[in-house]
């Protein structure tokens, strides 16, 4: 299989570190692309150009990274990331929770790649609230974080680490404590560390 990928991406980072956690490194090869390229690599594999996408052994491919990371959980039965029973709709209304945090959160930032006199600022304005109404939600959620990895923990972890890289102006340490104190240990696991998005 070909996890096609760019390194500050933090959708392709959640497939990264589930791909990690799951102990499928032999299984994933994960290939470079350029989403904005239009990288025929990436395209053969998803013609909407955008990463993840996964090409399976048998030529098909899947994309989005929701799908990409339930497939990924499939493929070992250690480390069930999507919980079983009961369970599991709490671990997705949770990962659902910090993945649309993370769509705000891009939305805004892509703003900045406009030419600034036709940047929409009460757009930004818009994505920011989301964000800060989201990370009210993701807090209370954070405080039964427990020792076994999820996909939310995964969600969360990548989303939170992209405030930090892309919108530091968001400080969310200041008001989520509990996030804040969740945060250090489960950013150095190991899949953490490996896929860490550039300084710049
Ligand atoms: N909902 C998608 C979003 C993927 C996405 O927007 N990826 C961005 C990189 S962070 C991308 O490939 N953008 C290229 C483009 O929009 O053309 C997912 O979860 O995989």
């Amino acid at each position: 299989m070909k996890l096609m990928y760019a390194p500050p991406s933090p959708f392709a980072r959640k497939a990264r570190v589930t791909a990690i956690e799951k102990g499928l490194q032999e299984r994933v090869e994960f290939v470079l692309v350029n989403p904005m390229g239009d990288d025929p690599t990436l395209l053969a594999a998803n013609p909407i150009s955008k990463i993840p996408a996964l090409e399976l052994d048998n030529g098909s491919s899947l994309i989005d990274s929701a799908l990409i990371c339930s497939y990924l959980d499939t493929l070992a039965d250690t480390n069930p990331l999507l919980g079983s029973g009961d369970e599991t709709w709490e671990i997705q209304r949770v990962t659902y929770l910090a993945n649309a945090i993370l769509d705000a959160a891009v939305a805004a930032r892509m703003e900045w790649f406009r030419p600034e006199e036709i940047r929409w600022q009460p757009w930004v304005d818009r994505q920011h609230a989301a964000i800060t109404r989201g990370l009210v939600e993701l807090e209370k959620a954070a405080k039964d974080f427990g020792p076994q990895v999820t996909m939310a923990q995964i969600t969360t972890a990548v989303m939170l680490e992209y405030l930090d890289f892309r919108l530091p102006e968001t400080n969310w340490r200041d008001n989520h404590p509990a996030l804040a104190a969740w945060l250090p240990g489960f950013s150095s696991r190991e899949s953490m560390q490996q896929t860490q998005p550039p300084t710049s």
